[in-house]
């Protein structure tokens, strides 16, 4: 691997968005790595501790957690002096592209400003700190080929898709500008049982252990002909360290190469526990976006070869481990065999 660099003192990691999906899972990485890991976070975060904290909680006292906000320059740049990271990863961003359509001014003033603020903060206290930025196959949007590769045209669809376009192009422009160590990872989508509840996956599979929990009946959801690249988070992480352990900076799509549609994935979901998804499946035609991605599919060879990386877990095991997730969460105790065994 390519940073043979030999660190005296632990090597220094600011994760942006420590309290979300991937910032959870990075932050078990770099701890497992031996370094010393900081977050930023906002302060209404570090005041709620108990519900906004949920998914770090059980790290304790391994991460530092440091109050400050996207939108101000001035504070991140208070972070950024404060941790003098060897590593950045900047995670955080207004995430949900449904939303992005109610909202596009605080979506493309978070995610975009929030990416410059962090940029050129590193770029005055620390430039020698890698940086890694959380790119998206949303940037690909309406797709101009299929699968789509480091090189593919961009045609963003959304507020988000802009956002991250405009995010992506910034690293780049800082790495060439400024020979700032700074990577993009084009990531596709990738969850687990941490997922927030409004991503698509996670309100199947929760919507799956409340109706086996008699806590409901249906599952409502708009495009189910959509098609989506999914892996699993844990596995992704891997990569944002990965492409900043190289000697230099680039940009990697970071994918499974497999598609399958939001229809297979409940049928899978419901399946799992033994019940006919048709009974309980609602399409709410108000839960259709105004711009729709219709199929995404990553071709990660670039990842595969200069990073060693690849894809550990098969869709299968992803839903099946979340819809287990979520049933225990209800007090219903099914695993594999049993859930093999009971089926309706
Ligand atoms: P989550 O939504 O789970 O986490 C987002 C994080 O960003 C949270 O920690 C959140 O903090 C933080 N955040 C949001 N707004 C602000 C703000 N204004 N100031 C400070 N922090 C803020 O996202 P994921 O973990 O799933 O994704 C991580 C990154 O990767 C995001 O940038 C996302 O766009 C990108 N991405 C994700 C993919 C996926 O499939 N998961 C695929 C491709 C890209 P709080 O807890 O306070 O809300
Ligand atoms: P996505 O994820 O938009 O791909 O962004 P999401 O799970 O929200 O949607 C996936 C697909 O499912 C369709 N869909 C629904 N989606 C939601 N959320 N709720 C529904 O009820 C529903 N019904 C159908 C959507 O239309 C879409 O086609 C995620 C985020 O993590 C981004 O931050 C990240 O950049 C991309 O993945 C890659």
């Amino acid at each position: 691997m390519g940073n043979q660099k030999l660190h005296m003192t632990r090597r220094k990691a600011l994760i942006t968005g420590i309290t979300g999906q991937d910032g959870s899972y990075l932050a078990e990485l770099l701890l497992s790595k031996n370094y010393e890991v900081h977050g930023l976070v906002r302060r209404v975060a570090l005041e709620d501790p108990g519900h906004r904290l949920k998914r770090i909680e059980h790290l304790g006292a391994r991460v530092t957690l440091h109050a400050g906000s996207l939108e101000s320059f001035a504070s991140v740049h208070q972070v950024l002096r404060e941790v003098e990271p060897d590593e950045c990863y900047h995670l955080a961003a207004q995430s949900y592209v449904s939303y992005s359509f109610d909202d596009e001014f605080s979506t493309l003033q978070t995610n975009i400003n929030g990416t410059h603020h962090v940029l050129a903060a590193l770029k005055a206290i620390v430039p020698a700190c890698r940086f890694y930025f959380a790119g998206s196959s949303e940037m690909f949007g309406k797709v101009a080929e299929i699968p789509q590769r480091e090189n593919t045209r961009f045609h963003p669809r959304s507020a988000y898709g802009i956002s991250k376009v405009a995010g992506f192009d910034l690293t780049r422009n800082y790495r060439e500008a400024y020979h700032i160590h700074a990577s993009s990872g084009i990531l596709f989508n990738h969850e687990s049982p941490r997922r927030g509840y409004e991503f698509v996956t996670r309100k199947i599979t929760s919507g799956v252990a409340r109706i086996l929990a008699g806590k409901s009946d249906v599952v409502r959801l708009g495009n189910v002909e959509a098609k989506r690249d999914w892996g699993h988070a844990k596995d992704y992480v891997e990569a944002m360290w990965m492409m900043l352990q190289q000697d230099a900076a680039d940009d990697y799509v970071v994918a499974t190469g497999q598609t399958h549609s939001v229809r297979e994935l409940v049928q899978m979901a419901f399946g799992i526990v033994g019940l006919d998804y048709h009974k309980h499946l609602v399409i709410d035609p108000q839960l259709y976006r105004p711009a729709e991605v219709d199929v995404l599919v990553g071709d990660p060879a670039k990842a595969t070869e200069r990073l060693g990386w690849r894809s550990k877990t098969s869709f299968e095991s992803l839903v099946w481990e979340m819809v287990e997730t979520d049933c225990r969460e209800l007090g219903l105790d099914v695993t594999r065999h049993e859930i093999a065994a009971g089926a309706e």
